[in-house]
């Protein structure tokens, strides 16, 4: 008898010790998870084009470096040299006609819609100041991290109907080419963007990084491309960067010490 009491004494302390483990671990993810959600925007440096300052336009865009001019493109055929199919540019005057009304600071991108022509920065980019990188953008693909790029884009007047802009998230492969990890294809109708003065934001979402992905713990790099021409062009700004971390590990750890008590419930139940 006394020892059946002290066998139903230890069953109850283990089901309680269970109990416990189960309600502190998921205590603990709770916290965990709520102390990193909404507090990891990663800087992308002169992600809002505010430098070099300029009072109306400047081809050179700090900290970001230009696609190559590809084999296709004639300057003499289209008036503009390579370098000048993209630059920053300073918003007009409050109540000017062309003022956009949401841009971030002063300074904006402009980027001609020509097949090709855009900007990327990334751990191992230059920009038109030094050929050496900087590595200011030192961020990484990290396992468990979800990411998110968000961009405020506008389609210049008169571009054509379908005209195109890829955004993407890339990592570098072993032969140094840009290998996207997510992209969207913005694309241009008149119906999506009703005026020239006003900023929509369009995202990239990577989902959560694996350990067996090919980017897993690879620098982050970002890529604006025109892809098609539109005989007008695009105005980029406020490039936003930010990681979120995977709850579902904590909801694995959570599902299976449940499944874990409940097991030992079940064992311990009287027939
Ligand atoms: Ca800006």
């Amino acid at each position: 008898m006394h020892a059946q009491n002290t066998s139903c004494a230890l069953s109850a302390l283990g089901r309680c010790w269970s109990a416990a483990v189960f309600l502190i671990s998921g205590a603990a993810c709770l916290v965990a998870w709520n102390s990193t959600v909404g507090a990891a925007d990663i800087a992308v440096p002169n992600g809002s084009f505010e430098t070099p300052g300029t009072s109306f336009v400047d081809t050179r865009v700090n900290s970001w470096q230009k696609t190559p001019q590809p084999a296709w493109y004639d300057p003499a055929a289209f008036g503009y040299t390579w370098d000048q199919t993209s630059g920053v540019f300073a918003n007009t005057a409050p109540g000017a006609v062309d003022h956009i009304d949401n841009c971030d600071g002063n300074q904006a991108l402009f980027l001609f819609a020509f097949p090709q022509a855009g900007l990327f920065q990334d751990y191992a980019s230059t920009d038109w100041s030094s050929s050496t990188p900087s590595h200011a953008f030192d961020a990484v693909f990290e396992v468990g991290m979800s990411y998110r790029l968000t961009v405020g884009i506008i389609g210049g007047p008169g571009l054509a109907e379908g005209a195109d802009l890829v955004l993407g998230l890339y990592y570098r492969d072993s032969l140094n080419n840009l290998v996207n990890v997510g992209a969207t294809d913005v694309r241009y109708s008149a119906a999506s963007f009703p005026n020239s003065t006003h900023f929509n934001d369009y995202e990239v979402v990577v989902p959560a990084v694996q350990a067996g992905d090919a980017w897993a713990g690879q620098h982050i790099g970002i890529q604006i491309t025109a892809g098609s021409m539109g005989n007008s062009y695009w105005d980029v700004d406020n490039v936003r960067l930010s990681q979120v971390p995977e709850p579902s590990s904590c909801v694995l750890l959570l599902g299976g010490l449940g499944g874990l008590w409940l097991a030992r419930r079940r064992f311990h139940r009287p027939a």
